[in-house]
């Protein structure tokens, strides 16, 4: 079952997607439903709507260097002598931080924000998880992690400028839920950028490539850490755009991971 949100009546609405149309449950969010997956009974006669932000999370949290890919380009990139990047990859505890709140969050079709201050911000194409009553994982949607890797290079205590601003996280275009998904390190996700219509990078990974185990991420956030439900957790990328490919004004950024849908969204300066 594929849930979001659609705009009604100027309101953001959950919605059950079902043949590229709607089944709205009025009066409730996202949020409301994966509180209380009861109310899916209640969703009306589908009609046409597009999906919005497909949930409004109360946190939004992140986990780093789940990927080789990610932990040997950071170590490479910020050329550290301890290899603090592959410390994290290889070590038990993960990276987690946190990336903010439904303030920053934005849907498909949204702009995803440019640090005014950043001259190499970069997407970063994430399987991102829903977590649900018990802490359990209530489903699966598309993030960009959006970073301004020049700011995060600068100084490893401004990782936190470099990953939480306006528009910095993007998400949907809906959640896939976890009893509809077989084996989610099986997914395959694919990135491009295009910029005046043209594609300028492509990349892919396969979630199999993820170097921890869904539950364990979850772990680590939820230890001695009591998240609200609705809580999105972003985990890591396995895609790593190339200097060439920074993002300027105007670029479209496009993830798909085909069972879940496709996000896109153009970037835009903020501040
Ligand atoms: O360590 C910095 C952040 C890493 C990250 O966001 C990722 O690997 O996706
Ligand atoms: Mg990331």
């Amino acid at each position: 079952m594929k849930l979001g949100q659609i705009r009604h009546n100027n309101m953001p609405m959950a919605a059950i997607f079902e043949n590229g149309q709607a089944r709205v449950i009025r009066g409730h969010t996202a949020l409301d439903v994966v509180k209380d997956p009861k109310l899916i009974s209640k969703a009306y006669a589908p009609i046409d709507a597009t999906p919005i932000l497909p949930i409004h999370p109360p946190e939004v949290w992140g986990c780093g260097c789940t990927y080789e890919t990610s932990a040997s380009f950071r170590d490479a990139e910020h050329g550290t002598r301890e290899g603090m990047y592959a410390y994290v990859y290889r070590e038990a505890r993960p990276e987690v931080f946190f990336k903010g709140t439904a303030r920053v969050c934005t849907g498909p079709g949204e702009p995803i924000g440019l640090r005014v201050d950043s001259k190499f911000t970069a997407p970063e194409p994430e399987l991102a998880l829903v977590i649900g009553p018990g802490n359990s994982i209530f489903g699966f949607t598309l993030a960009n992690d959006v970073s301004a890797w020049d700011i995060e290079r600068e100084n490893a205590l401004y990782l936190t400028q470099s990953k939480v601003y306006d528009r910095c996280c993007a998400l949907g275009p809906v959640i896939l839920t976890a009893d509809s998904v077989a084996d989610p390190y099986r997914f395959d996700m694919t990135c491009t950028l295009s910029r005046n219509g043209k594609v300028f990078y492509e990349g892919a990974v396969n979630t199999s490539k993820l170097h921890r185990k869904l539950e364990t991420l979850v772990e680590f956030l939820t230890r001695a850490n009591t998240v609200p439900v609705g809580t999105v957790l972003l985990t890591g990328t396995g895609i790593i755009v190339t200097h060439e490919a920074a993002l300027a004004p105007g670029d479209v950024c496009t993830i798909t991971i085909p069972e879940i849908g496709t996000l896109s969204n153009t970037a835009a300066v903020v501040g």
